[in-house]
């Protein structure tokens, strides 16, 4: 399977994250995407679409305040990573802001995504990784990788959080859906539940958009991916949430799974983009599933079963030393 990954994602190299109360050290590395490399071999290069296809899905006061928030920081005499501390919970709107504090606020959910010196460059590129991924799809081959990181399923059309800062499965799906292609699903396996996602596409009734992940009740991101959240407008019924409890093992994940496949295929989309995370396995720092390396190849080929054109997107996946091997378990079985 082709793989696309672009040196100038590693950029990005946040220090801390608020955790708990405290500092720790970041967890979203550029060691992931090392380890993810050597694992399956060597990766393309991205080729640059441009902005284009980013503010097809992100808006421009979002892009503005990303490309300069380190900038900003910086300006405003402080040091390290940019960070918000406050945030409009209520009637959230367009408003001019004068202090990097309050844009920050305006444009995050959460205050474990700092933006460092190279968080746009990372981003910018993650986006065009997976923009390049889906040309080769596009193009014909049956499935490609993109490894992106940052990872982007937690960003909105205008805010960050998790991790994430633009949305590179969005990206995608939109640029396929502006390459003609009518329908798309989207299927996000990652631990979390891929919020921004879910909101880019919660009105839209052409990119479906099906999740399986820890029940927000007990886990991050909390607030969204609730069973309940099904769509609205012309996108009811074309998102459905599949929550399921701590602990979850792979004779647990897979009723959920055909569920999703399912739901995917009545859909019959004409791409389908995989949300892609390794932060279901056992041994993940901060998540909470029992699945095995060898068990994300069982899940790829349920989902290969589908037969559908296959663009697989890079998400979460905290546990290191396993990680390069989870992927590669994981392609295995899509192809
Ligand atoms: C893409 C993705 O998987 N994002 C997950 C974001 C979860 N962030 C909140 C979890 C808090 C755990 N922080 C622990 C840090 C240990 N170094
Ligand atoms: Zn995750």
């Amino acid at each position: 399977m082709r793989a696309f990954f672009d040196p100038r994602q590693l950029a990005h190299a946040p220090q801390m994250e608020l955790h708990n109360g405290g500092f720790v050290p970041f967890a979203e590395t550029p060691a992931r995407a090392e380890a993810i490399l050597a694992a399956i071999g060597p990766a393309e290069p991205a080729i640059d679409h441009g902005e284009g296809p980013l503010r097809a899905v992100h808006k421009e006061d979002y892009l503005a305040f990303l490309w300069a928030a380190h900038k900003d920081w910086r300006a405003a005499g402080r040091e390290g990573d940019a960070a918000g501390y406050a945030w409009p919970v209520v009637r959230r709107r367009p408003l001019k802001l004068d202090r990097v504090d309050a844009r920050l606020g305006q444009h995050s959910f959460d205050a474990s995504s700092p933006i460092a010196a190279g968080t746009w460059e990372g981003a910018y590129w993650s986006g065009q990784t997976a923009l390049s991924a889906l040309d080769a799809v596009l193009a014909g081959e049956k499935s490609a990788f993109a490894a992106c990181r940052p990872p982007g399923h937690h960003a909105g059309a205008d805010y960050l959080g998790g991790y994430c800062y633009l949305n590179n499965a969005a990206i995608a799906a939109q640029a396929a859906i502006d390459a003609g292609r009518r329908k798309v699903a989207i299927l996000d396996v990652d631990y979390h539940h891929g919020n921004g996602t879910q909101d880019i596409f919660y009105a839209r009734g052409d990119v479906l958009f099906v999740s399986i992940h820890a029940d927000p009740v007990m886990d991050y991101p909390y607030f969204w991916g609730h069973a309940d959240e099904t769509g609205e407008g012309d996108g009811e019924g074309a998102t459905l949430n599949l929550p399921l409890p701590r602990g979850t093992d792979l004779a647990a994940y897979l009723p959920a799974l055909e569920t999703a496949l399912d739901r995917v295929a009545a859909f019959a989309p004409e791409l389908l983009i995989v949300s892609y995370g390794a932060d279901t396995f056992a041994g993940d720092p901060i998540s909470h599933f029992r699945l095995d390396t060898t068990d994300y190849a069982v899940l790829a080929q349920q989902i290969a079963g589908l037969g559908l054109p296959t663009l697989v997107v890079m998400e979460g996946g905290y546990a290191v030393p396993a990680l390069g091997a989870n992927v590669a378990s994981f392609l295995s079985g899509i192809q």
